[in-house]
């Protein structure tokens, strides 16, 4: 196939924008391709707003005889119809393309892979990393074709949120603490053990580091959908990247009730008073106290911020998962 077209913004995700790049191998062949699309013809450096193949109206940019970018709006609904539509009019749908021929300019292969990368990055801290890479791996310590570091896999985080799960017996304040982190209502908070019924997730914050943060039900003995829903925890806790037991003062240690190895182990409601099980971190949501120190804490864990180190190379390209 002759022309090709890649999404590099996220797939999957709504956002303001949508960006996919059309690449061909000559000129006629894009310049065929962009009038079949939109309708009209796109001279190289033109910014055009067009019909995108009937689906949106927006932007067109051709940068070069056989680089061209749409940039529809980000719905999910709209970006896939476009793509449908894409293939439809003889395009294929690729997942990579060389970086160097989406960004020309860089000054190296890396830093255009890097330029790749924030399109699609997650987290705010991986932008000053990823653009100081050019220079990082130009100082010459380490092959680019070097193993993975578990440095390097760390880091990924900032590139795809990892899964924070926090699991616990029922009425210790979870639901409470994630409402807190998201700054909204998110989860159903009550005095009642077993309010919260399906988990609900959401993306937050840390301090730079982005996370899907799951708020899943109290963990105990019951019947009915409750069981049912505390099945689904169960798989989410396995599943989960960082694991945070969480507990209260007149609950059980919440260790031995979550069935894995937690990565952080946390009195909620620190109010009521110092629980009898060793925690390695308090707080008081409703009154405010510990809550952003406990934010950082999860992601200084996620992310010793030694790693952070903008001088030291990040192979960010090479995750094989
Ligand atoms: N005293 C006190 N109560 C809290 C705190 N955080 C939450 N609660 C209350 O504890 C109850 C259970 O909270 P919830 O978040 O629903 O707990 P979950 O079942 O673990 O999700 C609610 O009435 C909350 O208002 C806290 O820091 N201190
Ligand atoms: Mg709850």
């Amino acid at each position: 196939m002759s022309v090709s077209a890649r999404l590099s913004t996220p797939a999957g995700r709504a956002a303001a924008l949508a960006v996919i790049d059309l690449v061909a191998e000559s000129e006629e062949q894009l310049s065929d391709a962009l009038r079949r699309v939109c309708g009209r013809s796109i001279a190289v450096g033109q910014v055009a707003f067009a019909d995108l193949a009937g689906v949106d109206r927006g932007v067109a940019v051709r940068w070069s005889d056989c680089l061209a970018q749409l940039t529809p709006h980000g719905g999910v609904a709209v970006v896939d119809a476009l793509l449908q539509q894409l293939t439809s009019l003889g395009i294929e749908l690729i997942q990579d393309v060389p970086a160097m021929t989406v960004f020309p300019e860089a000054r190296s292969e890396i830093e255009a892979r890097a330029l790749s990368a924030l399109g699609v990055a997650s987290s705010p801290l991986a932008v000053d990393l990823l653009l100081a890479q050019h220079n990082a791996w130009g100082n010459g310590d380490r092959d680019a074709d070097s193993e993975l570091t578990e440095r390097d896999r760390r880091l990924m985080a900032l590139l795809r949120p990892p899964l924070v799960v926090v699991a616990g017996p029922p009425n210790v304040g979870k639901s409470t603490l994630l409402n807190a982190l998201a700054g909204r209502e998110l989860s159903l908070a009550a005095d009642e053990p077993g309010t919260t019924r399906d988990h609900v997730g959401a993306l937050i914050d840390l301090g730079g580091l982005v996370v899907r943060w799951a708020d899943t039900p109290g963990l105990r003995e019951t019947q009915g959908p409750e069981s049912e829903a505390i099945a689904l925890a169960r798989e989410l806790i396995e599943a989960a990247d960082f694991v945070i037991a969480v507990g209260d003062k007149s609950s059980p240690d919440p260790r031995p009730l979550v069935g894995r190895e937690p990565d952080l182990v946390v009195a909620l409601r620190s109010d009521l008073g110092e629980p009898g099980w060793e925690s390695s971190f308090a707080v008081y949501v409703l009154g405010g106290s510990g809550v952003s120190e406990f934010a950082m804490r999860v992601r200084d864990e996620i992310l010793p911020p030694g790693d952070l180190e903008a001088g030291e190379p990040w192979n960010f390209w090479a995750d094989e998962a």
